[in-house]
């Protein structure tokens, strides 16, 4: 009794899960969970921080949650949303981010991102770097961000994240929180 209680555990934490199979060069796929155009904003030489951008999908019918995420390169790693208090958006940092089945979710400049806090080194443009999300359900999924440009709105030199539901993404609007 007490072995098949430290199995659930472990299965519950999701660590037994394996790490799912990347899909293309940069998105992955796992539990139902697709996350598509994974990238990083170059960061300037001194800089602490850093974000990245992505779609993310729950398959539908399904719901999860992204409640974590890590990469080697930064010492901590948050989930952060923004708040817009008149003309002035601010940070905050998030729980976890509710996935709709069928529905995307967009992290993009100016919304919803995941921080890269204490970067071991800048962020340098043409880099790939090596995300791992922690789903509710889904477990771990790692990606590989390509890094674009400082102030990049998007990846690949396209002028905002892409996305399946761009209709329900809302406005880009400039983001000068870190960066
Ligand atoms: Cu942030």
């Amino acid at each position: 009794m007490r072995k098949l209680l430290v199995v659930a555990a472990v299965l519950a934490s999701g660590l037994a899960a394996p790490l799912a199979t990347p899909v293309g060069a940069h998105g992955a796929t796992g539990g139902g969970v697709i996350v598509s155009h994974p990238w990083l904003r170059a960061t300037p030489a001194g800089a602490s921080v850093g974000a990245a951008f992505m779609e993310i999908r729950a398959g539908d019918g399904t719901v999860d949650r992204l409640i974590a995420a890590e990469s080697a390169v930064a010492g901590r790693v948050e989930i952060h949303g923004h708040t817009r208090d008149g003309d002035v958006v601010r940070m905050r940092r998030l729980e976890g981010i509710d996935l709709k089945g069928g529905e995307s979710h967009v992290l993009k400049p100016g919304g919803d991102h995941v921080m890269l806090m204490d970067l071991r080194a800048p962020l340098k443009e043409g880099d790939l770097v090596t995300l791992t999300l922690n789903f509710e359900k889904a477990g771990r999924i790692e990606v590989e961000g390509t890094v674009e440009p400082v102030g990049a709105l998007g990846p690949h030199g396209m002028d905002r994240q892409p996305g399946l539901d761009d209709e329900k993404s809302g406005p880009v609007f400039d983001h000068s929180g870190h960066n």
